[in-house]
């Protein structure tokens, strides 16, 4: 697939002409190209975007509810074309892909309403005034998303800042632009409205670079790497724009001794495993109650090597390729530092080749035990499909050594003690805490990590909020 731009209503390569390749993760054979964009791209992007400005901020609630509508529309009508080229450009089975189109129309939906729904306070002061916010759209708003799940957190991101009123400069991650490519053509297909949407693809610190040092763009949502993240901050901080930072996590997943064990394992084998674990809310460190550590390593070690790695096309295929050779070196690297460590591998810790994918980037689900809690291995995020088990005596060893990491995204816990349950709950320093589930989602909740893993919060009017500046009108009553 021949990636482009879509940039003032029209799909067009890079200004330059340049393309960089784009590999397949499943072969590791370049299939397409995708635009090498550049400044130039951005501001071109920003002007069309700027002229849009207006018209779309006072564009009816109910017609950008029908805009948003309609792209949901269109995406689930061409869902099956959308999950191949997901699974394709991502390495993630093709269910999986099916799945996240899904989500990727729920989003635009969810935030239509939110556009019919959106509200502000008034504060009234005895008789003396009464004050009214204001919430304006901020204007022109740059959205960067990362490769693990790309239409799904490319539209948690445009949805909302469309709803909000803004027109938007959008960049996908370029190992994966292959759906982002599919959005901008659905937007042509449908007449979306030109220069309220403009995708510009190419390389982070190019592209993505250019967006952050962008007067005219006055805010950033942005999801990745937490080292990106701190480098946006550096670079926007001080130009005071808006920044709303999705980073990293080392999620524990915690399994009590009176848990539902067989609950606990049959929902911590995907929250371990699920998308190759690249997915920032995935527990890559598993800690058992010491009465229970034997029995639910051996399980998860079984079910671990059970876990078909494959083509990621075939529907029996539950672990599919790593995203990009560099992910894939990184991942490998940390079981070999795993192994350095102490840690012994239980299960997995192997690249594997499987059939008709030879030249692919796979990797075995590894689980790994023995490990101090403080080490490297437990304490960097792996990104990858490599599980750590820990075992622990009581409430407050598990709350100890599940706080023990500079991140605190997601912490996932297994008890059916109510009060165990919310104690925990309100202790871990995390932004989202999921009890005996994970991954439940509800779109209207604040989404977000505590520490390293971000700043702010996306989801309902959290990010609404976001993407709106509030201005307070107060009017004398006398
Ligand atoms: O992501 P990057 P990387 C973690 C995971 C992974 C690590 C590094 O641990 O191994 O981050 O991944 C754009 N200005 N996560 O380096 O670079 C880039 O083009 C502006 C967790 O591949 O952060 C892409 O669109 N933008 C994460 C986006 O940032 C820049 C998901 C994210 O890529 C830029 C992905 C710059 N200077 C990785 N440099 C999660 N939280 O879900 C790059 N980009």
């Amino acid at each position: 697939m021949q990636v482009l731009n879509y940039i003032n209503g029209k799909m067009q390569a890079a200004l330059n002409g340049n393309t960089i390749d784009n590999y397949e993760p499943a072969t590791g054979h370049v299939y397409g190209g995708v635009p090498d964009s550049d400044e130039a791209d951005v501001n071109l992007a920003f002007e069309a975007a700027k002229a849009a400005k207006i018209s779309w901020a006072n564009t009816p609630a109910e017609e950008k509810f029908k805009w948003l509508n309609a792209l949901a529309d269109a995406i689930d009508a061409d869902r099956e074309n959308f999950a191949i080229a997901e699974s394709r450009d991502q390495g993630k089975p093709l269910w999986l892909a099916r799945n996240e189109m899904i989500r990727s129309a729920q989003n635009f939906r969810f935030f239509a309403t939110a556009a019919m729904q959106f509200a502000s306070e008034s504060h009234a002061m005895e008789n003396k005034a009464i004050n009214y916010t204001l919430r304006q759209p901020i204007g022109v708003v740059g959205c960067i998303s990362p490769w693990n799940l790309p239409l799904y957190l490319f539209s948690w991101k445009i949805a909302p800042a469309l709803a909000a009123g803004n027109t938007v400069v959008a960049k996908p991650s370029e190992f994966t632009s292959a759906t982002a490519h599919l959005l901008g053509e659905t937007c042509v297909k449908i007449g979306f409205p030109a220069g309220v949407l403009n995708i510009v693809n190419g390389l982070g610190p190019k592209v993505g670079q250019a967006m952050v040092e962008h007067k005219g763009i006055k805010a950033i949502s942005f999801t990745g790497g937490t080292a990106t993240g701190k480098h946006i901050a550096a670079t926007a901080g001080p130009m005071f724009k808006k920044l709303s930072l999705e980073l990293g996590g080392k999620n524990p997943n915690i399994i009590f001794e009176d848990a539902d064990i067989e609950k606990a394992l049959k929902t911590s084998i995907n929250t371990s495993f699920l998308n190759q674990g690249e997915i920032c809310l995935c527990g890559s460190r598993l800690l058992i109650h010491e009465s229970k550590y034997e029995l639910v390593r051996d399980r998860i070690v079984d079910e671990a090597k059970k876990l078909k790695v494959g083509n990621p096309q075939l529907d029996d295929t539950r672990v599919g390729a790593i995203v990009s050779k560099p992910h894939y070196e990184k991942v490998l690297s940390y079981i070999e530092l795993a192994k350095q460590e102490g840690g012994a591998v239980l299960a997995g810790g192997r690249a594997l080749q499987p059939e008709g994918c030879e030249g692919g980037w796979f990797i075995e689900p590894t689980v790994i035990e023995g490990l101090p809690f403080d080490c490297r291995t437990n304490t960097e995020e792996i990104f990858g499909p490599v599980i750590t088990l820990m075992p622990f005596k009581d409430e407050e060893e598990a709350l100890a050594i599940a706080n023990a990491t500079e991140y605190g995204l997601a912490a996932t816990l297994w008890t059916e003690n109510l009060t165990r349950a919310h104690r925990m709950a309100a202790n871990l320093e995390f932004g989202i805490v999921w009890i005996n589930c994970w991954l439940l989602r509800d779109l209207r909740t604040p989404f977000g990590g505590a520490k390293s893993s971000g700043v702010g919060r996306e989801g309902g009017w959290e990010a609404m909020r976001f993407f709106t500046e509030p201005k307070n009108v107060c009017i004398a009553l006398s």
